[in-house]
C-alpha cells in the first residue's frame, strides 16, 4: 500500500543535496535540508514516544519560529493532526478551541504555559510543552534525546491531516478537518501552475497559523525543493531588501500596501524577483497598479479559504485551459485552478448566467472533509451534488476570470484576519448597561478594512467606547477589537426588524479615509 501521507510527499521532493540551505532566518541562521529532516524526525519519534491514540490533534499556540514549523511537519510525519492557533488567541478563545478539539498534546510559548496548561489539563489534554521562538523549551529538550531517523506513519489521502478553525456565518467557531489529499492535491496544483522552479527562493514573512502562511507558502516551497527566506516578523524595509535575493513573495494586501510606503521600493531592488503573489483578502486595484508602477512587476492575485485552500488564480504563464489569456487581471482572482469546479448560483442554488452575481460554489480533491465533529453545520455548507458554499459571492466574467464582489457571510477581513462581527457584539452585549451592538466593517488605508462598533445603551444607562474597548481587549485577539466605537440611540432597522448593516457600513465609510 502507497502511503499517502502529506510529509513523504515533501520530503522526496528535498534536493539530492541535503547540505543545501532550506531556510535561512532574518537573524541570521541557516538551517540545511538534512537539519529539517534529522529535526522533524526527533521531533516526531518525540510524539510516537508519547503512545498517542492515532489521529490525535496536536494544538499549537507558539511565536513563529523555524522549529515551529518543524513541529507542524514533524506532526504529519507521526500521522498525528496539526491544529495552529493564532498567537494573539486570548484565554477564553484557547478554552474554546482546546475544549472543542480536545487535543492530546498541547505546545505552547514558554511564558503562556501556566494558564495554559490549566486550561489543557481541565479539558483532558495528557502533555503540554514549551516551544520558545529561540529555540527553548520542553518540546526540544526532549526532542534532543530521540534519534534523528524516522520512518513516515502511513496514512490514506483522506484521513486528516490539519484542522483550522474558521467561523462561517454564525455561531462559535468551526474545525474544518483538511487530509492529506486535500493539501497535497492543492500543492501539486500550485506548483505546477506557479511555475516553481528548484532555484525559487520565497520570502516567508507571514505568520504560520492560517492557510497562507502555513500550507500555501510553506507546501510551495518544500514541495519544489525551493530555499525560504524566514522573517519572524513581516517588516517592509527588510522585506524588500530581501528582493535582490529571492524570487517569489506572498502576501496578503496589507503587506503589499506597506511596502509601497517604503522609497527602497523600485524596479531595480525588484528586477530579482520571479513572482509576487497577494491573497487572503481583497486586493485594491490601486494597490495592483501602483505597484505595476513601483515595480515593474504584476501581482498575481489567487482567492482561497481555510476550508478548501486554494481556488483559483490569475495566470502565472499559458494555461491550456484558457489559451492566450496570460493576462494577470486586477480586480479579479483569476481562473478556477485545475481541479477546481466553480459555479456561481442564485436563490435555490441554479446556477446564473455567466456574468451573473451569485454565491460562489466549489468541488474538487481540495475540498474539506467537513466541520470537526458538527455533521449537520457540514450538510447545511454542502449541496446535494457535493459543492461546497463558500458564502463568497462574485461572477465569472466573459473571458471566465472569477471577481469576487462580496460576501454573504458577515465577516470582516482585517489585514487578512478574519472578524467575526458575531462573536464581537455577543463580548460586547454582555457588558452592563448595553441593550444591543453592530459590528461593521469599514475601508481602512493599511488592513483593507477594520471593524468599528455601535453600541446602544439600557434605557438611562451611559456606555463609554473606550471603557467597551479597553475590556474587549482583555477578553479578546487584538486584531478583533474594534477601531472605533460609537454609542447612539437607535440602529437603522429594515421592517422585519433587523439591523440594516449596510447603511451602518455607508454611514460610517469615511471614517478612517
Ligand atoms: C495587527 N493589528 C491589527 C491587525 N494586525 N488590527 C487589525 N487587523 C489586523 N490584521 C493591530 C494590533 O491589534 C495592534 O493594535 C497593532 O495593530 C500592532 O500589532 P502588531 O501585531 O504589531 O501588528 P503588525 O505586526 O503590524 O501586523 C499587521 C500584519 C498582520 C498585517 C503584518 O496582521 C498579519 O501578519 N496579517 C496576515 C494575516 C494572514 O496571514 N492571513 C492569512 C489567513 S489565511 P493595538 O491597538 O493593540 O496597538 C486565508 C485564506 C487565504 O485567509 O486565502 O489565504
Ligand atoms: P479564511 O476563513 O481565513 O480562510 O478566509 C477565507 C476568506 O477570505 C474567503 O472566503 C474570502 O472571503 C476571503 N479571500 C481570500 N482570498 C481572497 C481574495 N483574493 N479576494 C477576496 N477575498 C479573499
Amino acid at each position: 500500500m502507497s502511503n499517502h501521507n502529506l510529509f513523504v510527499a515533501l520530503r522526496d521532493a528535498f534536493p539530492a543535496d541535503l547540505d543545501r540551505t532550506a531556510v535561512e532566518t532574518d537573524d541570521g541562521l541557516v538551517y540545511s535540508w538534512c537539519d529539517l529532516d534529522r529535526a522533524t524526525a526527533m521531533v516526531a519519534n518525540l510524539i510516537d514516544s508519547l503512545d498517542l491514540p492515532a489521529h490525535s490533534r496536536i494544538a499549537v499556540q507558539v511565536e513563529k519560529s523555524v522549529e515551529a514549523m518543524v513541529l507542524y511537519l514533524a506532526t504529519l510525519r507521526a500521522g498525528h493532526v496539526f491544529l495552529p492557533l493564532n498567537t494573539a488567541y486570548q484565554s477564553a478563545e484557547i478554552e474554546y478551541f482546546i475544549g472543542n478539539a480536545e487535543p492530546a498534546v498541547v505546545v505552547c510559548s514558554p511564558k503562556n504555559h501556566g494558564w495554559v496548561s490549566k486550561i489543557a489539563f481541565t479539558a483532558g489534554t495528557a502533555f503540554v510543552f514549551t516551544l520558545g521562538d529561540d529555540r527553548t523549551g520542553s518540546l526540544l529538550d526532549r526532542a534532543a534525546h530521540m534519534s534523528d531517523r524516522h520512518t513516515p506513519a502511513v496514512r490514506g489521502s483522506d484521513d486528516l491531516a490539519a484542522i483550522l478553525y474558521t467561523s462561517g456565518t454564525t455561531g462559535r467557531s468551526k474545525g474544518a478537518m483538511l487530509t492529506h489529499g486535500n493539501m497535497l492535491s492543492n500543492a501539486r496544483v500550485l506548483r505546477d501552475h506557479w511555475g516553481w522552479r528548484p532555484d525559487d527562493v520565497l520570502i516567508h514573512a507571514l505568520p504560520i497559523f492560517h492557510v497562507h502562511g502555513l500550507f500555501v507558502a510553506i507546501h510551495g516551497a518544500l514541495i519544489n525543493g525551493s530555499k525560504m527566506i524566514w522573517f519572524s516578523k513581516f517588516d517592509p524595509k527588510r522585506a524588500i531588501a530581501k528582493f535582490a535575493e529571492a524570487t517569489v513573495f506572498m502576501g496578503v494586501p496589507t503587506l503589499y500596501v506597506r511596502m509601497l510606503a517604503e522609497p527602497t521600493l523600485t524596479p531595480a531592488q525588484a528586477r530579482h524577483m520571479r513572482l509576487f503573489i497577494s491573497g487572503s483578502a481583497p486586493l485594491l486595484i490601486e494597490t495592483f497598479t501602483e505597484w505595476q508602477v513601483r515595480t515593474g512587476h504584476t501581482i498575481l492575485e489567487r482567492y482561497g479559504m481555510s476550508e478548501t485552500v486554494m481556488l483559483t488564480s490569475n495566470p502565472c504563464g499559458d494555461d491550456p485551459r484558457y489559451p492566450g489569456q496570460t493576462e494577470r487581471r486586477g480586480g479579479t482572482v483569476g481562473f478556477p485552478l485545475p481541479g477546481v469546479e466553480l459555479r456561481v448560483v442564485g436563490d435555490g442554488d441554479q446556477t446564473v448566467a455567466q456574468g451573473e452575481i451569485g454565491g460562489i460554489q466549489v468541488r474538487g480533491p481540495n475540498v474539506f472533509k467537513g466541520y470537526w465533529r458538527m455533521p449537520e453545520k457540514t450538510a447545511e455548507e454542502f449541496t446535494a451534488d457535493g459543492f461546497f458554499k463558500t458564502g463568497d459571492v462574485g461572477r465569472v466574467d466573459e473571458q471566465g476570470y472569477v471577481v469576487i464582489v462580496g460576501r454573504s457571510k458577515d465577516l470582516i477581513i482585517s489585514g487578512g484576519y478574519n472578524v467575526y462581527p458575531a462573536e464581537i457584539e455577543g463580548y460586547i452585549n454582555d457588558m452592563p448597561g448595553v441593550a444591543e451592538s453592530a459590528l461593521v466593517g469599514v475601508p481602512h488605508p493599511d488592513f483593507g478594512e477594520v471593524g468599528v462598533a455601535v453600541i446602544i445603551p439600557k434605557p438611562g444607562a451611559a456606555v463609554d467606547p473606550d471603557q467597551v474597548i479597553g475590556v474587549l481587549k482583555s477578553q479578546l485577539a487584538n486584531f478583533k477589537i474594534p477601531k472605533r466605537c460609537w454609542v447612539v440611540n437607535e440602529l437603522p432597522r429594515n421592517t422585519m426588524g433587523k439591523v440594516q448593516k449596510n447603511l451602518l457600513r455607508d454611514q460610517y465609510k469615511g471614517e478612517f479615509a
